[in-house]
């Protein structure tokens, strides 16, 4: 098939699994055109049927806000005429599933068939999407699609619930490369962090609000009361990176904590970890403690959203009321004094990953759920008005 996907290009959940998606579909034989505002940060190498379309927003003295949406529409009516895309898939919600269906109804009308998948990721639907500034629109354009998935149950009974929407969705979960993904051989670098051979807990984010990384510096600090010997990492960056700064530095722990910034070799830095923690006030899925499992770290996670269905039943860590600090700091310190509990943990986590969320089994139900979507799309364009 020729698949045409718009997703986010910067650092993100939605991001990256679009372009992973992309290149496993690609890798499977179907060409794929990404079209989005700038290359994908994970598509740094020429891959074979691979090509990418990057949206030039025009300026204009009248424009104090530049219309992306419609720059995006345009773009996306131009790559399906030209490379006869069979599907457009978009992720996350705003703007492109509104771009999408745009572009698919002028086509539309120059009898050109393009059928639109949209992925729901988070936010687009549990935070900013529902803002009275957005919420008609994204209700509109979710019922307008051809197609509509998302990343959990909870994201599924979520969008039922707070928006007006008869569109059946239906749940694939997010996916890992294992191999990629996996414990590496990093003494090096571990010993460069941990000289003393402290462990290591890390937390991965976008560093947004929801996020709540400033608790995870009062669990670290509850951790390092407890006498442990432990370093804390956190990778990323964003809005509430300085507020956690300075928290580290106003309890005193800043020695013990290091923010690494964006980093990619992302499993590299997992592999030297003990333990992840990520004590989110909403979460769709959490591809970032997927991505910690795969590499074999007991995760421990707030009780919220999609991590239940992540994580329940996984015997991988612990789920803790979101803003209990004792809770989550119990649960860290039980997994981290406990060597035959945290290799329990560990080796879970990753057969877990593996069973469950391996990019394989997951590609190939997109691939279906493409099928179905063009055949359906197919039989409504052929019949007569
Ligand atoms: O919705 C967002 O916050 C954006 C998105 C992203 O691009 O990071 O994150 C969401 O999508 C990820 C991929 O499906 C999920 O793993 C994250 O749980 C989800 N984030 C939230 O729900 C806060």
């Amino acid at each position: 098939m020729r698949i045409g996907i718009t997703c986010y290009p910067v650092y993100g959940g939605s991001g990256v699994v679009a372009t992973e998606l992309g290149r496993a579909l690609a890798a499977r034989g179907h060409e794929i055109h990404f079209i989005a505002y700038s290359l994908p940060f994970r598509l740094n190498e020429i891959t074979e049927n691979i090509y990418f379309h990057e949206v030039s927003v025009t300026r204009y003295p009248l424009f104090d806000f530049p219309p992306y949406a419609l720059s995006l529409t345009s773009k996306m009516v131009d790559v399906a005429k030209y490379e006869a895309l069979d599907l457009l898939h978009v992720h996350y919600a705003i703007p492109h599933a509104t771009s999408a269906v745009l572009a698919r109804d002028i086509l539309e009308k120059q009898s050109i068939s393009l059928p639109v998948v949209t992925t729901l990721h988070g936010t687009d639907i549990t935070i900013v999407g529902q803002d009275a500034s957005y919420a008609p629109v994204v209700t509109y354009s979710i019922n307008a699609s051809d197609g509509v998935t998302a990343v959990s149950d909870f994201l599924r009974q979520e969008t039922y619930d707070a928006f007006g929407v008869e569109a059946p969705i239906k749940v694939i979960p997010n996916f890992i490369d294992t191999e990629r993904f996996s414990r590496q051989d990093k003494k090096h670098f571990k010993k460069a962090i941990c000289p003393a051979d402290q462990k290591v807990v890390v937390h991965v984010s976008n560093f947004r609000r929801v996020k709540n990384v400033p608790h995870v510096i009062e669990v670290f600090k509850r951790i390092l009361q407890e006498g442990l010997a432990v370093r804390l990492l956190l990778v990323g960056d964003g809005p509430d990176r300085s507020n956690a700064e300075l928290r580290a530095r106003e309890l005193g722990i800043q020695d013990a904590v290091r923010f690494l910034g964006k980093q990619d070799p992302v499993a590299e830095i997992l592999s030297i970890a003990d333990l992840f923690l990520l004590t989110s006030g909403s979460e769709s899925f959490g591809l970032a403690p997927l991505e910690a499992m795969a590499c074999g770290v007991p995760v421990v996670c707030s009780d919220i959203g999609g991590l239940p269905e992540l994580i329940k039943g996984s015997e991988a860590g612990y789920l803790c009321p979101v803003g209990d600090i004792e809770a989550f700091s119990q649960a860290c310190i039980k997994v981290l004094v406990n060597d035959e509990l945290h290799a329990q943990m560990a080796k879970r986590a990753r057969e877990h990953a593996v069973r469950h969320y391996n990019t394989s089994a997951i590609v190939s139900q997109y691939e279906a759920y493409y099928e179905e979507i063009v055949q359906r799309k197919v039989r409504s364009f052929s019949l007569p008005e």
